[in-house]
């Protein structure tokens, strides 16, 4: 029989790739076969997601998918989706009402308090156990003016139905509805009516392994792909798939930070923690894969330096030479709360954090960082701020759950940020190993691997798999830059 190989679909805020994965001696190779750009779109007034472009970017890179099979004599033996979080697309008798709203859009701000006098902020907490996110899909649900007779479709599940046409929700994702029970994984009955919200609304759920349905028939004709190739459900929320693939070695206490457009700072735990105090640090306990709790914060991201690039008109090809400029920029204290919600909308980013960054004077009073400050010092501010907010997040995790890290793992596009894992090391005091890249992607393809009975079961073995594929890069914690030795210099 043919070699086994399965596409992962992992579409972020930025940008999504259509990826070909395969197993051979023990490790997983990625190739990239499609990538293309993904950003919020402003339609009337609103910020949405541009279903009908990453549908077509996603058949283009089936297309492309099938062909490299073809080439190389494999045989995809399934398709797994990832993406953020949170949003959906609402569905009449299986059409699609419109493109979903982007969770950076404004809208829920009149609605939160409304839903909190439903469901106090403490009592949701105990049920869902879910950091207060402004865009949590519960909140973006109560702008909706009618959902009656309505579907709702997170985006993974969405695009797995436009390749399929079955309609099923991806539990580790439905988590981020705010609509789970954190105890059981399953939708509280007693949310939805105290929301007065159909429980049938998301409908049916699947585990990471299920199979959504096989692709129709004209779309396996249009890209080349076999009859019959199944729609795996994976980690369809991008963080779940993520933190899947930390290389993280069995027995060890790990941290971790999911580095993308969010950071994604916390620990792996068996059991939710939903007390107050964990409430009131807004730390969330999200579903991973196979039932385990992501217990973390969302802190701000690289988002604060794709949007201060846009500002600039600089291109990701830029970004090199800025880091560079960046790390030999002397640090002059300048800071920002990276944990704020005054970034959360996209638009001249770079000039709101020079109005936001200031240090204390030697008086006392704020210094705000120079108006016409040069990007360098911009760029240092953010990664310094970042740095500074994953340590905060760290020390209340440890906090919150007596576990004490012994080490960091960075995973996704950040991993590459060599000045940022030097600083998070600095600002943490623990050592920072910094890959993979495409953590996202290789725990997309190792549930789709796992679940064709290809690699072994437990998340032990698939992290081993991840261990052997893909090197990592140490950083360990350097002595603040003050305390150096003019020697150092
Ligand atoms: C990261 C992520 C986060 C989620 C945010 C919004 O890509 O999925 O986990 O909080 O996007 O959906």
């Amino acid at each position: 029989p043919a070699r086994h190989a399965y596409i992962a679909i992992d579409i972020g805020a930025s940008s999504g790739r259509v990826i070909l994965g395969q197993l051979a001696a023990g490790r997983v190779e990625l190739e990239v076969l499609h990538r293309f750009p993904n950003a919020v779109v402003p339609q009337g007034g609103s910020l949405h997601w541009d279903i009908g472009f990453l549908h077509a970017q996603m058949l283009t890179g089936l297309g492309l998918a099938a062909a490299r099979a073809r080439d190389l004599g494999v045989e995809i033996a399934s398709i797994g989706i990832d993406t953020w979080a949170v949003d959906y697309g609402l569905l009449r008798d299986g059409e699609l009402l419109g493109d979903p709203f982007a969770y950076r859009d404004p809208r829920t701000e009149n609605v939160i308090e409304s839903v909190h006098r439903l469901v106090s902020r403490e009592q949701l907490y105990r049920i869902n156990g879910l950091q207060f996110l402004p865009f949590n899909t519960i909140y973006q649900l109560a702008c909706e003016p009618e959902l009656r007779g309505l579907r709702a479709l997170l985006v993974p599940d969405l695009l797995a139905y436009l390749l399929t046409g079955a309609m099923r929700t991806e539990e580790t994702n439905a988590s981020t509805t705010g609509l789970l029970d954190a105890a059981t994984g399953r939708f509280s009955g007693q949310l939805a009516a105290a929301l007065g919200l159909d429980p049938g609304l998301f409908g049916e759920l699947i585990a990471p392994g299920q199979v959504y349905g096989q692709l129709l028939p004209g779309i396996a004709a249009g890209t080349g792909l076999g009859p019959g190739t199944p729609v795996v459900a994976v980690g369809s929320h991008d963080t779940a798939s993520a933190v899947l693939a930390v290389p993280a070695e069995p027995g060890t206490d790990f941290a971790y930070i999911s580095s993308g457009t969010w950071s994604l700072v916390g620990l792996e735990l068996d059991a939710p923690v939903l007390g107050d105090a964990a409430r009131e640090a807004n730390f969330t306990n999200e579903r991973g894969v196979d039932s385990t709790i992501r217990f973390l914060r969302n802190v701000g991201g690289l988002w604060l330096l794709q949007e201060s690039l846009r500002q600039w008109q600089l291109g990701a090809d830029s970004l090199p030479g800025l880091l560079k400029a960046a790390t030999a920029w002397e640090d002059n204290g300048a800071r920002i709360d990276a944990d704020s919600q005054e970034f959360l909308a996209p638009g001249s980013m770079a000039d709101r954090i020079r109005a936001a960054a200031g240090r204390r004077g030697p008086d006392g009073a704020w210094v705000h960082l120079d108006p016409g400050a040069e990007p360098a010092a911009v760029v240092r501010c953010i990664l310094e701020s970042l740095a500074q907010a994953y340590a905060r997040a760290l020390r209340t995790a440890t906090e919150l759950t007596g576990c004490v890290p012994e080490r960091i793992h960075v995973v996704g596009g950040g991993s590459q940020n060599s000045l940022l894992c030097q600083l998070t090391a600095n600002a943490t005091g623990l050592p920072v190993f910094a890959g993979p890249v495409e953590a996202t992607a290789l725990g997309n393809v190792l549930v789709q691997a796992r679940a064709a009975g290809e690699v072994p079961g437990t998340l032990g073995d698939l992290r081993a798999v991840v261990a052997r594929s893909m090197p990592v890069t140490e950083y360990l914690p350097a002595a603040p830059a003050r305390h150096r030795g003019a020697g150092d210099a």
